[in-house]
């Protein structure tokens, strides 16, 4: 271990969270503000919003509609403080080894510093090799976005397919389809991660080889699903092309294994570098990122990256009080560890945004799904929530009911441009005016007098009144946050991403586990592998428990059986 993780690692040893002052404080005060309703802190209080809310550029957080008073406010800042969210934030943007268990600096902040300032892993300034990288980027998306770089034959490049998977898929992918209006005609970004065949197979029935740009994003170059699917791609471009020469003109990779993709048959000049302390879930700024460069060309990447680098100088310098990730992140530890809140939804009412849940999946519980924190111990409080959720308006006609009216609570934040990028009619009133009318009514609830109001009003008789009022009431007091933009642009959306991640790495720091590991994802990488040896036989599985055997040997009854008939039917 060095210096740095030393340091980092006896700073950290200390009493569990739930035994700090404000923690006890936080656990006194939830006593009596649990029955508070929010109704009623409005209604008491006319500049509620002014008082709980933060703007940055022009991203506008409206924080008010929760469940909190001022003095919740207060403690749940005392909290960050007594976890020292504000030294390992600074530990983080110097280069600490703050990935404890990989003896990693975590730098992402590093590939989006669009300032002069030296950002240093283990004595070295990386700068210049993140210039020297995003300038080949350049260079290549240039060129291929041109028509000077173009296929084997002469052809210009018209499909891009990115092979990869977890954090080498779902960054660029959630980049590439929230910023469709940015695209270049003619060009199509695919991704492909599944180990499913269908994935890779269905994805090239739209494509023509000549045309088709495939990038093998892989840091470690060894993932099954993306080495599997690689190999497949460069077999199905060969059959159709013969010239193992042409490679070099449709196979680009981003790997911090270089050894392994020129093994693989991709060219030394076609490799783009990532490095260590870019974990794989925040690596969509690094050349990761290339898909992103490819679709959208090099300007919009590096918007995108401006937009996160001016939120990670507004994590870096303002007063947690004012600081939008701290104040999303305590908010989510208030619901998580005092209202036993299991998950968290994320409605963006942005179509364009539609795969956002799913890459705030992985950062959020890939990062904060842990049980044992930083010194070895077994947490006896609630870690990482459930993250879910779909684009609004689509999610009120499905689980919003369980929002309004189920018996769990479920913290929720909702995202909205006041500008959309397909004026069109009335629609983009009719989305917003939804998404208020959503949040509202979550705080705002029906009240009994309302709901009889509402029943007498369409004319029902009193017995019909009594037999249905109850079901018309709706509680209320479930809490949203409102993140209101202007418009959805690169600068916008690099500015969202990377206030998701400084969230979860304020949660992760007070709940004292590593947000920057990930065994979980390494024992599903292990898991399969003696699995699909027995797969390969027809000899009964008894090696595992009696489910595990009896599902791989129905398995194998039913393939086995199908091809030797297949094989018999076409004797
Ligand atoms: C992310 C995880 C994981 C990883 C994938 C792909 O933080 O580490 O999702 O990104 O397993 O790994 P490779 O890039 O090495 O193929």
């Amino acid at each position: 271990m060095t210096a740095n993780t030393n340091d980092t690692k006896a700073s950290s040893a200390k009493p569990s969270i739930t035994e700090s002052q404000a923690w006890q404080q936080l656990q006194a005060h939830f006593q009596q503000v649990q029955s508070l309703h929010m109704r009623d802190l409005f209604a008491a209080d006319p500049q509620r919003f002014e008082r709980f809310h933060v703007s940055l550029g022009d991203i506008l957080l409206d924080y008010s509609k929760n469940r909190m008073t001022d003095e919740t406010h207060r403690l749940l800042l005392e909290l960050a403080q007594q976890a020292g969210v504000e030294a390992w934030r600074d530990k983080m943007f110097s280069g600490d080894h703050v990935n404890l268990t990989e003896d990693r600096a975590v730098m992402h902040v590093a590939l989006r510093n669009r300032s002069e300032t030296v950002m240093r892993v283990d004595g070295i300034d990386v700068m210049p090799q993140v210039r020297r990288v995003l300038q080949k980027m350049r260079s290549f998306s240039d060129a291929v976005r041109s028509g000077e770089f173009r296929g084997y034959n002469g052809e210009r490049i018209k499909s891009i397919i990115n092979i990869g998977i977890g954090g080498s898929d779902l960054g660029p992918l959630v980049v590439c389809e929230s910023m469709k209006p940015y695209a270049q005609r003619g060009l199509n970004a695919h991704f492909v991660s599944n180990a499913d065949a269908t994935h890779l197979l269905e994805t090239l029935k739209n494509v023509e080889p000549e045309s088709t740009l495939f990038v093998i994003s892989s840091k470690s170059f060894t993932t099954q699903e993306t080495m599997l699917n690689a190999e497949s791609a460069k077999a199905w471009f060969l059959s159709l092309v013969g010239n193992e020469k042409a490679i070099a003109k449709h196979f680009v990779s981003v790997t911090n294994n270089t050894e392994a993709a020129e093994e693989f048959g991709i060219a030394a000049d076609n490799i783009y570098e990532i490095w260590d302390w870019v974990g794989g879930r925040y690596s969509l700024w690094s050349a990761i990122g290339l898909p992103i460069a490819l679709y959208l060309g090099m300007d919009h990447f590096e918007e995108l990256l401006e937009g996160a680098h001016v939120m990670d100088q507004h994590f870096k310098t303002a007063p947690l009080a004012e600081n939008m990730p701290v104040i999303m992140a305590l908010l989510g530890i208030w619901y998580n560890n005092f209202f036993d809140a299991q998950s968290h939804a994320v409605m963006p009412y942005s179509q364009y945004l539609r795969r956002l849940p799913a890459y705030l999946q992985q950062l959020d519980m890939e990062s904060n799904g842990k049980t044992i924190d930083r010194d070895g111990e077994r947490v006896d409080y609630l870690t990482g929530p459930i993250i879910w959720g779909e684009p609004g308006t689509n999610g009120q006609h499905a689980f919003f009911q369980l929002l309004h009216q189920g018996t769990k609570p479920v913290p929720a934040d909702f995202l909205v441009p006041c500008i959309s990028q397909n004026p069109m009619g009335n629609h983009h009133r009719v989305l917003v005016a939804n998404c208020f009318a959503q949040t509202r009514a979550l705080m705002h609830g029906k009240t009994t007098g309302e709901a009889l109001e509402q029943l007498r009003e369409a004319g029902l008789a009193d017995d019909e009144i009594n037999d249905l009022f109850a079901h018309k009431v709706f509680d209320g007091n479930k809490p949203s946050n409102t993140i209101l933009f202007e418009k959805l642009t690169p600068k916008t959306l690099g500015s969202i991403l990377a206030l998701y991640e400084h969230k979860v790495f304020v949660q992760g720091i007070i709940w004292n586990i590593n947000s920057f590991d990930q065994m979980g994802v390494e024992y599903g990488k292990e898991l399969a592998g003696d699995i699909q040896g027995e797969l390969s036989h027809r000899d009964q599985t008894e090696c595992y428990d009696s489910s595990t055997n009896a599902l791989i040997n129905h398995r194998k009854d039913i393939y086995f059986r199908h091809y030797e008939r297949r094989d018999y039917d076409k004797k």
